[in-house]
């Protein structure tokens, strides 16, 4: 196994996960320079190619590989460079009467990686054609969840793995289970948060450019490449590398899970790492190269039938709010006071903003609905109100922050978005949010026995989960873009009808 010293639970993202070294058994590697000079092998050559590695190193590739292999790879490595993409070739034979592989070639700075493993016969091989019907029923569905669980039923069915969840980034690196299969008896994950650290920023930042990885057995012996550092002193750059062994902490985390194998594969929205499908075995699992073509292509497949629904959604919604907006200012100029009738105008406003408590103080009258601050508490978070800028919208999602009293209220109140309706009174509109750790429960079973690793119990699903929890505590679900545009559309159109009225109402008295 890789031991690296200097890395620990609290320096996650200083692990080079890309120069570790090492690959997994079920391949082999082979590295040269631009006119295939061999400069570095993994040892496990020896027992899948049955080459001799100390012969290796120095010599020429064409030395050990028939001539025909030779040729095809050289045209590879031209389409590879011309389109900075990794080539493949499924099932071919290396040497006179031996087996067939699976191979992978990508340049890597000035060397070449040509990986290699050994075939799987399968007769019945249907990969490719496989990927065309699971994305259309994917294709079928309009909403974002739905398509989104069908996909995860879709790469079930391709990898063949016991659970296949969708894990989704949010803005801060940490992320959420939004989908999952199960196969057998095993304990939900769905719904569960972690921070952002259990995926460090390195790898994230790595599977973007890699779209997937697989750790086959978790207990495998890995095989150092040989030697570890060329002749200026830089270890082999593995980020593009197939049978790249991965993280010993990582693998620690799996362990620690009770999982056996497991296989990510990148889910990229506009060039940004959305999600990724990250799918576990409870027993070590092999998918070959040319299944993990297949999978690998549906999943990007995937990634532009979910921007397109995500874009969609997002048209949808606007139009939704603009709707519920004309609506509401229809009732308000046609003299419904915003106090008198807040129980039905809270509810309305809530399907553009969503929160758990919303208030109103409008000359001198409080009125509220859901999760909020006393009238005793609000009049003080006025006091705070009153001190943004005239004219605009406030939001947080961390009032503790901000604001001195927020302590007495944080068994109701995390954020908010205030909206003032009014100039002078200031008076307010304001729509609240929770802890966002309080309304997202942990499923796991906390009772499981598992072994734990050498570096504890943090790296278990159970502490990951309070490690995001504690991160994100007295914090709110951030208020999306779209909810304060929403948010400042309103106080426009609010304050137009508040003078009105206000204006009416003095015409009146004359
Ligand atoms: C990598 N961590 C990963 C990967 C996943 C997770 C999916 C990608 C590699 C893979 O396919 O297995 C995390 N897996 C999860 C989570 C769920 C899951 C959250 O199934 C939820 C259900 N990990 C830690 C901590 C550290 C850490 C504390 O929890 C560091 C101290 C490190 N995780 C870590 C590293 C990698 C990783 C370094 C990169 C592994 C590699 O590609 O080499």
């Amino acid at each position: 196994t890789i031991h690296n010293a200097d890395v620990d639970l609290t320096n996650c993202d200083k692990e080079p996960i890309h120069i570790l070294g090492h690959v997994q058994s079920y391949g082999c590697l082979i590295s040269t320079s631009a006119d295939l000079m061999i400069n570095h092998v993994s040892e496990n050559c020896e027992t899948l190619l049955g080459i001799q590695v100390e012969n290796m190193v120095g010599c020429k590739l064409e030395d050990f590989l028939g001539g025909k292999i030779i040729h095809d790879l050289r045209s590879k490595l031209q389409i590879s460079a011309a389109t900075g993409t990794v080539a493949r070739m499924f099932g071919r034979q290396l040497i006179e009467g031996g087996g067939n592989f699976d191979i992978s070639i990508h340049a890597s700075g000035a060397s070449f990686i040509f990986e290699f493993e050994p075939k799987v016969e399968d007769l019945l091989r249907d990969d490719l054609a496989m990927v065309q019907p699971l994305i259309g029923r994917v294709a079928q569905h309009d909403k974002v969840q739905k398509a989104t669980d069908e996909a995860t039923r879709a790469l079930q069915v391709l990898s063949g793995f016991d659970r296949v969840m969708v894990y989704k980034f949010a803005d801060d690196g940490s992320g959420e289970v939004v989908s999952e299969r199960i196969v057998g008896d095993q304990e939900p994950f769905l719904g569960l948060r972690y921070p952002a650290s259990d995926i460090p920023k390195q790898a994230r930042a790595l599977y973007k450019r890699s779209p997937l990885r697989l750790i086959a057995d978790i207990d495998d012996t890995v095989s150092p490449i040989v030697p570890q550092r060329g002749p200026t002193g830089e270890p082999l750059d593995l980020s593009l590398s197939i049978t790249r062994a991965v993280s010993p902490i990582h693998l620690e985390y799996l362990r620690n899970m009770g999982v056996q194998a497991s296989m990510s594969v990148s889910i990229l929205v506009d060039g940004e790492l959305w999600g990724l499908f990250a799918c576990h075995h409870n027993s070590p699992r092999y998918v070959d190269y040319e299944r993990r073509t297949a999978i690998e292509l549906f999943a990007q497949l995937f990634s532009y039938e979910l921007a397109r629904k995500l874009d969609a959604e997002l048209r949808q919604e606007e139009s939704e709010a603009r709707l519920l907006h004309d609506r509401l200012m229809m009732r308000l100029s046609s003299g419904e006071g915003l106090v008198e009738n807040f129980a039905e105008i809270a509810e309305e406003l809530s399907q553009i903003i969503s929160n758990d408590g919303m208030a109103i103080l409008s000359e001198g009258r409080y009125a509220v609905l859901g999760s909020v601050p006393s009238e005793e508490e609000f009049n003080r978070l006025v006091r705070f109100l009153n001190t943004v800028p005239a004219g605009q919208i406030f939001h947080t999602d961390n009032l503790q922050s901000v604001y001195q009293g927020a302590d007495i209220l944080a068994d109701r109140v995390a954020g908010l978005i205030a909206i003032p309706i009014s100039r002078t009174p200031r008076d307010y509109i304001v729509f609240f949010r929770r802890e966002i750790a309080k309304s997202v429960t942990w499923a796991g079973n906390p009772e499981k026995p598992v072994e734990i690793g050498p570096n504890g119990v943090r790296l278990t699903p159970r502490k990951s989960f309070e490690a995001w929890s504690e991160m994100v505590r007295h914090t709110c679900q951030p208020w999306s873009g779209a909810e304060v545009r929403a948010a400042e559309a309103l106080r426009i159109s609010l304050i137009e009808i508040v003078l009105k009225l206000t204006d009416e109402a003095n015409a009146q008295r004359k």
